[in-house]
């Protein structure tokens, strides 16, 4: 790799080349040289690959900007809808190929970095991947930027410029190890500093009453939110949409110049620091009360500096006559899961607040603007916030959410009456805003609990079991040691409440949403629920990530009208048994392969062979995930290898590289002990000279989306086997589907979708249906779960220390509830025989390559629904209401 000084020169740049409207190879080169020179983030000499890479995307970046600035005019002079979307997470990966794609100037810049001395492939190389995002939601949104501008859609994101992204992860003979991730230090050339777009933040204060009745928020703490834009290019379309990204600072009055002076320069910078760290890491350690209030300031930060923005556009579109009920026919706000929850509060303030609008109107408002995606069905995931401290930190906002909760339970009461109390108590619990405080009195007297039964009517008292005596007693005690339950603010609530939608990510966790987690909103307002199956965008998950296998779909469904329309992937089918098709689509992969042995060996050591079967797992590490299961199975596997003779291993197991990726929360032990048992399982099985070829096992470190981007299309079985019900979608699986990929996987998110378009021969699937998975936690809860002879052996061999002595508290997990026992919560005990059964099916299907290259065919043919295309048409039409609005004449 060419190093900072080496002496690559380039001419020197021409100021008037920069004309960006050429596009042949000649006058790109000629820009990127102007770059080189007139804008450097680089000393003069040389033009060594970071350096390329910066003048390289600078001179793309120029075109971008002349393009986003054409798409805001024209939604200026034709005030259109726009749809805006929140995401504390953007996933954005690499930018580079990406848009000098989408502007159709590929072979030129290949060319012209080709005359100045380098290969695009290096110089795109050189970015750091913008990881503002930890997984599938984060990803989401960016696939969603990408399908919006593709599609003309007037729309923009909304999110913060953290810092640090997520941590980069770094494997050592202990685990997983985190440090920063400074993807900002060279600078980052996507980005455009507005310094004339900020707006004002509190934070603390308190609220007070006017003369003329009005509430204002006043004194507490008070910083800026800077904009810094971030050009979203289409597709082969001149439509280009923005990023918003959030910075946080102090007001510029507010450096303390005396105390500098004094002599107190940490005094001096306090403020200022207080004001930067809102925006220094992506999720901050909220153990402490600290971490906690950090990651609310920055809730708070998006939402306001969000809706100010959106507002000030509005008026300055109303020219001078806003009205305000229009809002939302201009306005769509989607919130990406609870964390933009504050919106409903926020743009409740300001309606009543400052544009002095009642609180019947601005709740109309509020509820036909904003919408909501739910991410997760795990309860431990849906966000509360301690009552206490939004109370300190954002006064006003608690207030209105006080006031919200109270319409709700009078709207509640109105619906089911006082008859029947049980039941208005239930609907209470679940629907309520507020957790754990008290109902107004007039309600609250419907309820009496047997304690206060005591007080009331002593004949009554005997009835009283004693468990019921001792719990009094527990709940007195606790309340004398100042233990009542915390009052909480469920914010998934509020969403549902506050919003026009709630929506689900996937046929099955639509349902679940509606079935289970909202059942009782559900009821009440049945028009509100939908479902949208998430989505991928095929630029970047097939076409750019995948040349080889893009030319081949070219080729064979006539033209490269697939990458916008993906129904034509479904022409794939009829060509799945056509031995030249399967010919250069066995020699796609393989090349794909080759490309990933060469990265596995540089970044883990280990030499695979690309004739084995490429099995690959990557997505966070989580329990619900199973990771577990599947080394559990390696595991299984490796046993059955050693047990066996060397002629008969290789006629009973097909070669495999197993291939896990994927980073374990800082703070989540569980999942950090099973990277650790993953990489020791890899130490032994690598190493073990009766093994060879048969079996790998390698965990690759800091996985991202430009590591995904490589896997991906090498990848030929891929694991989606989370235990049914609780992974809401899932996304990997639809590129990996795209990519030729055969799944295995349980009925779960939207394997369950995939698997109907794909086809169930082209899908492995085992395990237990999500109907099935309470019951079966209570059987075994009940002690009537019977173990499986071989699962029991596995997690002996493990614990017998044979790959390292620390693995009793995993392992114990799986286990009743003694000691470390968690009662297997996640039932890997229970699918592992059917897994390790299909697993053989696996093989046997591998085993014949023209079987297995049509099933892998079959797979690309059947992804069409999974564009983030299809998902954003939905969205469109069914939640945000808005146009497509095309620029013409594209530069
Ligand atoms: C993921 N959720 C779902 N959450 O797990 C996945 N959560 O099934 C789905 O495909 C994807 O969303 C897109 O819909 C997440 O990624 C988070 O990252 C998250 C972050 C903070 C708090 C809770």
């Amino acid at each position: 790799k060419p190093k900072l000084t080496d002496p690559v020169t380039v001419e020197k740049g021409d100021p008037g080349s920069i004309d960006s409207s050429k596009s042949d190879a000649e006058s790109v080169a000629s820009r990127i040289s102007y770059h080189a020179e007139f804008t450097p983030s680089f000393s003069p000499e040389g033009f060594h690959l970071p350096k390329a890479y910066f003048a390289t995307a600078q001179s793309i970046r120029d075109s971008l900007i002349s393009n986003w600035n054409a798409t805001y005019d024209m939604y200026e002079r034709m005030n259109v809808k726009q749809a805006y979307y929140l995401s504390m997470e953007f996933l954005q990966g690499r930018a580079l190929l990406n848009a000098i794609g989408n502007l159709e100037l590929t072979g030129a810049y290949a060319e012209a970095l080709t005359k100045l001395g380098h290969k695009l492939e290096d110089v795109v190389s050189q970015e750091p991947d913008a990881a503002l995002g930890n997984g599938g939601l984060g990803r989401l949104a960016s696939c969603f930027l990408d399908s919006l501008a593709t599609l003309n859609y007037p729309a923009w994101g909304y999110g913060l410029r953290y810092k640090y992204g997520l941590f980069k992860q770094l494997i050592t003979k202990e685990g997983q190890e985190e440090v920063a991730e400074n993807w900002l230090q060279m600078g980052n050339p996507w980005e455009i500093v507005r310094n004339d777009i900020s707006y004002p933040i509190k934070f603390y204060g308190k609220v007070v009453t006017g003369s003329d009745g009005k509430k204002r928020w006043i004194g507490g703490q008070d910083i800026m939110a800077v904009a810094n834009d971030v050009p979203i290019p289409g597709y082969k379309t001149k439509t280009t949409i923005n990023l918003r990204l959030w910075d946080t600072k102090v007001p510029p009055s507010d450096f303390d110049l005396s105390a500098f002076n004094s002599g107190d320069h940490t005094k001096a910078i306090e403020t200022q620091a207080d004001a930067e760290k809102i925006c220094y890491v992506l999720y901050p350690g909220d153990d402490s009360l600290e971490g906690k209030t950090l990651r609310l300031k920055q809730q708070y930060t998006l939402c306001s500096a969000s809706l100010q923005d959106i507002i000030v556009r509005f008026e300055k579109r109303s020219g001078g006559n806003v009205m305000w009920k229009e809002f939302p026919e201009k306005v769509a706000v989607q919130m990406n899961d609870t964390h933009p929850t504050l919106c409903i509060p926020e743009l409740m303030r300001i309606l009543m607040d400052l544009k002095g609008i009642s609180w019947k109107e601005a709740w109309d408002i509020t509820q036909r603007t904003v919408a909501y995606t739910n991410h997760t069905v795990l309860p431990e995931a849906l966000e509360k916030w301690s009552l206490e401290l939004m109370q300190k930190l954002l006064p006003r906002h608690i207030e209105i959410i006080q006031m919200i909760d109270e319409e709700l339970v009078n709207g509640i009461v109105a619906e089911f009456g006082k008859s029947d109390p049980e039941l208005l108590e239930r609907k209470l619990n679940a629907m309520r805003i507020l957790e754990n405080v008290e109902l107004p009195s007039s309600i609250a007297d419907l309820f009496i609990k047997p304690k206060d039964i005591s007080a009331l009517d002593t004949t009554q008292v005997s009835n009283i079991s004693e468990e019921e005596e001792e719990q009094d007693t527990i709940e007195e005690n606790e309340k004398e040691l100042d233990l009542e339950p915390p009052k909480l603010v469920r914010m998934a609530n509020l969403c549902v409440v506050g919003g026009h939608v709630v929506n689900g990510v996937a046929a099955i966790h639509s349902e679940i949403v509606k079935q289970d987690v909202f059942n009782d909103f559900y009821q009440l307002w049945p028009e509100k629920f939908q479902n949208k199956t998430n989505g991928v965008t095929p630029r970047r998950w097939i076409y750019y990530c995948n040349p080889d296998l893009s030319k081949i779909i070219t080729k064979w469904t006539g033209g490269d009208d697939w990458v916008l329309n993906t129904e034509k992937l479904s022409q794939l089918r009829k060509f799945a048994d056509n031995e030249d098709l399967q010919r250069e689509w066995m020699s796609a992969k393989r090349t794909n392969k080759i490309k990933a042995v060469s990265y596995l060996k540089q970044k883990t050591g280990y030499s695979v062979s690309p004739d084995a079967m490429f099995d690959i797992q990557v997505k966070r590490i989580h329990e619900y995930k199973r990771q577990l299961l599947n080394i559990l199975g390696i595991i299984h596997r490796y046993k059955k290898i050693k047990e066996m003779t060397a002629t008969d291993r290789k006629d009973a197991f097909t070669p495999r590289v197993c291939i896990f990726g994927g980073k374990a929360f800082a703070t989540y032990a569980q999942a950090k002990r099973i990277v650790k048992l993953i990489t020791d399982v890899g130490t032994t099985i690598n190493h073990d000279p009766d093994i060879g070829d048969l079996l790998k096992v390698v965990f690759v470190p800091d996985y991202n989306v430009s590591v995904a981007e490589l896997l991906i299309p090498a990848s030929e079985l891929s694991q989606h086997i989370s235990t049914a019900g609780m992974e809401a979608s899932g996304t990997s699986n639809m590129k990996f589907s795209m990519n030729g990929c055969v799944l295995i996987g349980t009925l779960d998110g939207a394997n369950v979708e995939i698997r109907e378009e794909v086809g169930e021969d082209n899908f492995f699937l085992f395990g237990a249906r999500a109907h099935e998975i309470a019951g079966l936690r209570n059987e075994r809860a009940q002690g009537k779960y019977v173990a499986d002879p071989c699962f029991e052996e596995v997690k002996e061999y493990v614990k017998s220390g044979v790959f390292g002595n620390s693995y009793d508290e995993l392992m114990g997990s799986l286990e009743g509830d003694e000691g470390f026992g968690r009662g297997d919560y996640f039932l890997v005990g229970k699918d592992f025989p059917s897994y390790i059964q299909c697993q053989e099916k696996v093989d046997e299907a591998y085993r014949d390559q023209k079987r297995w290259t049509r099933m892998s065919i079959l797979n690309t043919a059947g992804s069409y629904k999974f564009s983030s295309d299809r998902t954003i048409h939905e969205y469109a039409r069914e939640i945000w209401n808005i146009q497509p609005l095309q620029l013409h004449n594209a530069t």
